[in-house]
């Protein structure tokens, strides 16, 4: 390696290891990397994958590629040895953020899978310019800007592929650019992200404001932001229209080039689509392989044996409805399909829940990919349990084969290899490296769960984390965190169901507490990281008061001795690769029923944090797997939530006036002094919302989360209890290897190896 990266550097910069800067090291690390993907050889399956999908949170690549190649402690060393420093040349790479949350990065995690497992399968995506906003807090608001992160050096290959895509009265031409996904130890596929070549970055304005009239200028410029929530319908509706165009137009030149029978598609492709975005690939398929001389019918016989779906939500605005007009105004071409589609489904049954076109004219596509493909499945045990007894009950009882699970996973690359390398290599000393292959390996730390030496060790690796985590957010935000402090973190997507404002009055309450004389026995330091959709007003809100009292809380004199409120800036994957191995409390606190996996849970257990959660998604299946006493549990189960939706009897006011605690930390976000900080329009708002209408019920969990908090922090004081705790949730993390989801994924839909 070092022969290679010295000649790269000599030809490139005329340089030696030791006199390039930072930059060109990494440019030299970047070709490096492209040379040796280009000698490794692809995957080459009978049967090829094509994951479909808005998003693909990939993060940085090259500390990850370097691990995949197996030579990242070579190069560590070998830069060292120059007096350079491997982390400090990573800094030079931008993050590309092209998703918004859990669903961006499941499928950048599947695609490192699925290379790894050595099975043919491209990603299919789009090649936003400025990605998901970069998150900015001004006067303890969010600001959005635009988050621009190709570069001349970037790992984007150019290729000369592209194809028409038709929209109503006009045509765009796509450019086809591709990044290398290696495996770890062997594999190669691709990320395939189409763009089109009139982009004019120049028309965004302040912020991620654009003129949204030319298609052409604006198609590829952003990332919906919209985590759940609805906006800018139309752009949406042409940038998964030119998503799916370009992905059916790829297969099949893929498969004419392999000579393969297009009669025969569904013997040699198989075509995953993550969530409703790419639904239309269904009815653009079924045009296509018409134009090829294909009968209609057996045109939608082949994509019905193509087509898989993924659901990742249960949350009724996330599944995705369009006007039958509006999607005639894009694409008419689409329209005598649907059309026909919904007759074969009205067909099949008249039961009015199973439409594709209901009486509002509205298009349900998640109706259509569950009529016209052949396999669906929920992302965790507990969402598809609900997915098939009472979201889609009607299409189980219509088709029961279709319906299946596939628990989220992680690749432990990224999420352990990488982010927390002392913490992998003292693993591998202790029970040998089998487990970076075999996942359920890491059950064998089970042994060491009485030894004192080990357990003193995770907790010298964790407040190391804990250090390092310390000096990377005082040198990226200036800020000073108490690294002897209890970490308590929640990151993820601002959403009132994942009820980030129900751990904010925990804070409160203890503030409260601590102003009338308690004395807590160690500091807290509560670490929040969230983005939230721009036109969320209730989201911002929270973000507000999380600000504010982050504010209040460092003025006060006493209460900033024990606790400390910490809202990280712009949160993405590079900072969760610092927060999770940093944490000793991971906040899972969703209102049961409505997170359908999660997937930073897991991360947080592999990095032997102890989570406290409800009964939701894949906390469930953690829960099964460490037991009741490494895991805090407390809230409402997910059948009592739904009844409660299902006979409108939450009312929030009720536990607002019958609790005197509850009642004071409400009513804390309108006193004086958030007030005198904040603004009161947003303050109010959120005051009000919670007290009338609280849609995800958090004032119902509240008592018990505190008690259960309370409780875990206590029980924290016992470091040798809580380290056993933390080697039993690592031991036990290794199911959530998403190598187990991508082999089930393949055992059960997919059979890519035949
Ligand atoms: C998204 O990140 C998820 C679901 C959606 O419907 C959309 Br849109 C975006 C998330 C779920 O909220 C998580 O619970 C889940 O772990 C993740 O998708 C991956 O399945």
């Amino acid at each position: 390696m070092q022969t290679k990266l010295t000649n790269i550097l000599q030809t490139q910069f005329n340089k030696t290891i030791e006199d390039c800067t930072n930059e060109e090291l990494y440019t030299g690390l970047l070709m490096l990397v492209k040379n040796l993907s280009n000698d490794r050889k692809p995957t080459s399956t009978p049967r090829k994958l094509y994951y479909i999908s808005a998003e693909f949170l990939i993060g940085k690549l090259l500390s990850n590629n370097l691990i995949n190649l197996g030579i990242y402690d070579e190069i560590k060393t070998l830069l060292a040895d120059n007096g350079k420093n491997l982390s400090d040349i990573e800094e030079i790479e931008l993050e590309p953020s092209l998703g918004n949350g859990g669903l961006g990065r499941l499928a950048a995690c599947f695609l490192d899978s699925i290379a790894t497992l050595n099975l043919s399968g491209d990603g299919v995506g789009l090649n936003y310019h400025f990605g998901l906003f970069k998150q900015k807090f001004e006067n303890h608001l969010q600001k959005e800007e635009k988050n621009p992160w190709i570069t001349d050096k970037s790992w984007l290959n150019d290729t000369n592929i592209g194809f028409d895509v038709e929209f109503n009265g006009f045509t765009v031409h796509s450019k086809l650019y591709d990044i290398d996904v290696l495996g770890y130890q062997k594999g190669l596929n691709k990320l395939h992200l189409f763009d089109i070549d009139t982009i004019d970055e120049t028309i965004v304005n302040d912020g991620i404001s654009f003129d949204p009239k030319d298609i052409r200028k604006n198609l590829t410029l952003f990332l919906y932001p919209d985590d759940s929530t609805k906006e800018g319908q139309m752009l949406r509706i042409y940038q998964q229209y030119f998503m799916v165009s370009n992905a059916t137009q790829l297969i099949l030149m893929e498969e004419k080039a392999k000579g393969h029978d297009l009669h025969e598609l569904y013997k040699y492709v198989c075509i995953q689509i993550n969530d409703t975005h790419p639904s239309m690939v269904i009815p653009e398929l079924i045009n296509r392989l018409v134009l090829e001389g294909i009968d209609l019918h057996e045109a939608i016989d082949i994509v019905s044996k193509t087509c898989a779906y993924t659901n990742h939500t249960i949350l009724a605005e996330a599944l995705e409805k369009w006007h039958l007009e509006d999607l005639k105004q894009v694409v008419p071409q689409l329209i005598p399909t649907i059309q026909e589609l919904n007759a074969i489904a009205k067909s099949r049954s008249d039961n009015k829940a199973v439409q594709i076109i209901d009486e509002h004219n509205l298009v349900h596509m998640a109706h259509m990919d569950i009529h016209f493909g052949y396999s669906i499945n929920g992302v965790a045990s507990l969402h598809t349990e609900i997915l098939k007894n009472s979201e889609l009950k009607a299409f189980y009882e219509l088709y029961p084969e279709k319906f299946n699970n596939k628990t989220n996973g992680i690749t432990f690359r990224r999420w352990l290899l990488h982010c927390n390398n002392e913490l992998s290599q003292y693993i591998t000393s202790l029970i040998s490296d089998e487990y970076k292959t075999d996942a359920t390996k890491l059950k064998d730390l089970l042994k060491f769960v009485d030894d004192e030496t080990v357990l003193n060790k995770l907790l010298t690796i964790k407040q190391n984390r804990k250090q390092d985590l310390c000096n990377y957010l005082n040198k990226t935000m200036h800020l000073t965190l108490n690294p002897n402090s209890i970490f308590d973190i929640q990151i993820k997507r601002l959403h009132e169901y994942k009820r980030q404002q129900m751990n904010l009055l925990y804070i409160i309450q203890l503030l409260q507490k601590i102003r009338s004389g308690y004395v807590p026995s160690t500091p807290i330091t509560f670490i929040f990281g969230a983005k939230a959709a721009p036109a969320y007003i209730i989201a911002k809100d929270i973000i507000h008061a999380i600000l504010c009292l982050q504010d209040i809380i460092a003025k006060d004199p006493v209460a900033s001795k024990y606790i400390q409120v910490v809202m990280v800036e712009n949160y993405n994957v590079t900072n969760a690769e610092k927060l999770i191995p940093a944490c000793d409390f991971s906040e899972q606190i969703s209102l049961a029923s409505k997170e359908a996996s999660g997937t930073g849970n897991m991360k947080f257990m592999l990095n032997g944090a102890i989570t406290i959660g409800t009964e939701d998604g894949a906390n469930v299946e953690i829960h099964e797997l460490v037991g009741d006493d490494n895991i805090y549990i407390f809230g409402e189960s997910s059948d009592d939530v739904i009844t409660h939706y299902n006979n409108n009897d939450y009312d929030a006011g009720k536990y607002y006036n019958n609790d005197e605690i509850i009642k004071n930390a409400v009513d804390f976000l309108i006193s004086e002094e958030m007030i005198s900080i904040g603004q009161a329009e947003n303050l109010h708002r959120l005051h009000h919302e919670l007290i009338s209408k609280d849609w995800f019920m958090s004032l119902l969990d509240l008592k018990a989360y505190i008690q259960t908090k309370d409780q875990a922090y206590n029980d924290y004081e016992d470091r040798l209890a809580w380290a056993k705790k933390s080697l039993i949730n690592i031991a036990n993390a290794g199911y959530f290897s998403s190598d187990r989801t991508i082999a089930e994924y393949n055992h059960d839909i997919w059979h890519l190896d035949k």
